[in-house]
């Protein structure tokens, strides 16, 4: 009886985890930045994979996508409630800072 529970227990966990990944992958991924900081700090995507950044604070940004081999691509100002989408296309630790709030830096890890 006892193994039987456990078992339905972990099909259940299964299957959620299944589902729920289905719906990320079907969703655009979405970054804020958000009292000078990113929401989340971190993400993982494929390459390719388009990023949505909404500038979601009452100040500027300025997105500089940082490549694994320390190059960078300055995406521009992104005034607030401004929305810019890129994406990864170097597998590795790639980075995403901000040329306005050093402080600023999300982490991505490109598959
Ligand atoms: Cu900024």
């Amino acid at each position: 009886m006892i193994k039987t529970h456990v078992m339905k227990t972990q099909f259940v966990l299964l299957t959620t985890l299944v589902i729920s990944s289905a719906v990320v992958l079907a969703e655009d991924l979405e970054v804020l930045q958000i009292k000078q900081k990113f929401e989340p700090g971190q993400i993982e995507v494929k390459a390719g994979e388009p990023v949505n950044f909404v500038n979601a604070d009452d100040v500027k940004h300025n997105l500089r996508k940082v490549n694994p081999d320390g190059s960078k691509i300055d995406h521009g100002v992104q005034k607030p409630g401004e929305t810019i989408t890129f994406s990864f296309d170097t597998p590795g630790a790639n980075q995403v800072v901000c040329g306005i709030h050093p402080k600023m830096k999300l982490e991505v890890m490109v598959k």
